[in-house]
């Protein structure tokens, strides 16, 4: 028997329906840590959070600006496209929908692409960045989210592959058309739905 197949049966055991693992992945308890490049040297001094492109109201925040926003907790699964899924994982920080509403985003906007330090990007359709569980997270299960998991401020959007949910977010762009992030720009699949294993660009 597969370790793949070990793997799911061991959910039904646990008592996990395994209707929450999406084909191709397995559970674990560890917490991996995946990055394209080196973790970028942060300064909560000069770090400011950006939004631009199609609002009405563009947005320079500073940290303290920031930590003035209402949080809220979000429980969810996360999958990333390597194969490992974590369920329950908790996370604290702004709703991205609390963050639209003050921006005034043009009607006619229909994505965003989110951006980090050192050029990383990712593209999301505008219905699954505002998902009820999206948050600009701050916090991972009650600590502070660690250098090497985003820190201070990481995008979480649970629903997609884990590569959508950038580390070190320092803000996005509202676009009135689909542009492909980082990976999408090297192969990944521009929407990333783990439940229809939409890993690369042709799947
Ligand atoms: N800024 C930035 N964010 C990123 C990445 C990256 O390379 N740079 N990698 C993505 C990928 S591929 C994954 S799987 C997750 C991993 O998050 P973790 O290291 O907290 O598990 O971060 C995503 N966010
Ligand atoms: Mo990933």
């Amino acid at each position: 028997m597969s370790f793949f197949t070990r793997n799911r049966d061991e959910l039904i055991t646990r008592g996990i329906d395994p209707e929450r693992l999406p084909p191709g992945q397995y559970r674990t308890d560890r917490f991996p840590v995946l990055q394209a490049g080196s973790v970028p040297r942060v300064d909560l001094d000069t770090w400011d959070f950006v939004v631009d492109g199609l609002v009405r109201n563009p947005v320079r925040w500073s940290w303290e600006d920031v930590q003035g926003i209402p949080s809220r907790d979000v429980t969810a699964d996360i999958h990333c496209v390597t194969k490992w899924s974590k369920f329950d994982t908790s996370w604290t920080g702004i709703p991205t929908r609390d963050v639209w509403e003050k921006i005034g985003a043009d009607p006619e906007a229909t994505h965003v692409l989110v951006k980090a330090y050192h050029g990383y990007t990712a593209n999301l359709p505008i219905e699954d960045f505002l998902s009820q569980d999206s948050l600009f997270a701050h916090t991972y299960e009650g600590e502070p989210l660690t250098l090497e998991h985003g820190f201070p401020l990481r995008l979480v959007v649970p629903r997609l592959y884990f590569w959508k949910s950038v580390k070190w977010c320092r803000g996005f762009t509202v676009l009135a058309q689909d542009e492909p992030g980082f990976w999408e720009r090297n192969g990944y699949h521009m929407y990333g739905d783990p439940f229809r294993e939409q890993r690369f660009s042709n799947d």
